[in-house]
């Protein structure tokens, strides 16, 4: 059974508890019980996991990495918050590493303000998923999965 890592940036954790019309009414905690059935029906494990912190995403990332070199983890998905568009250290750790991550928006941050409209590590993801509310964790697990049975 092999891991997929979700890993949740800046402010993420008050999801479901401010800002409804944008990001929805569902928790992080149901996000992450949504993640772990669809990751389960598929045969894989999920770790889960959120921080407010640049450097631990970093390092969440390159451990991700080692544990993709190991076989063990196929891919990331990676909702980065607002790190998205500011952070060229995550656009690095993303870059060093081989492990296939996917970049996840809750929102359409192409239909909102204009500084959402750069991302900083759409170049180096392997897809990205934007604007199908929380449903767009559930689509890049499954495009993950789809990515690695084809080997
Ligand atoms: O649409 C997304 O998923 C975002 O990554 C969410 C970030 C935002 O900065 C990006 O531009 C787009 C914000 C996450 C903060 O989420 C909150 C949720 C509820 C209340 C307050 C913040």
């Amino acid at each position: 059974m092999a891991t997929i890592l979700i890993l949740n940036g800046p402010n993420l954790n008050l999801l479901g508890t401010r800002e409804p019309a944008v990001y929805g009414a569902t928790t992080l905690a149901d996000v992450e019980t949504m993640c772990r059935s669809a990751a389960a029906r598929a045969g894989h494990a999920i770790d889960f996991r959120q921080s407010n912190r640049e450097g631990v995403l970093i390092d969440a990332i390159h451990e991700a990495g080692r544990g993709h070199k190991a076989g063990d983890v196929i891919g990331v998905v990676f909702n980065a918050g607002a790190y998205t568009h500011s952070s060229v250290a995550l656009h690095d750790a993303i870059k060093g590493v081989e492990v296939p991550v996917i970049e996840v928006h809750i929102s359409n941050v192409h239909a909102r303000e204009p500084f959402r409209h750069h991302s900083w590590l759409s170049p180096v993801a392997a897809g990205i998923v934007v604007g199908f509310g929380v449903d767009g964790y559930l689509l890049a697990i499954d495009g993950l999965v789809r990515r690695a049975a084809r080997g």
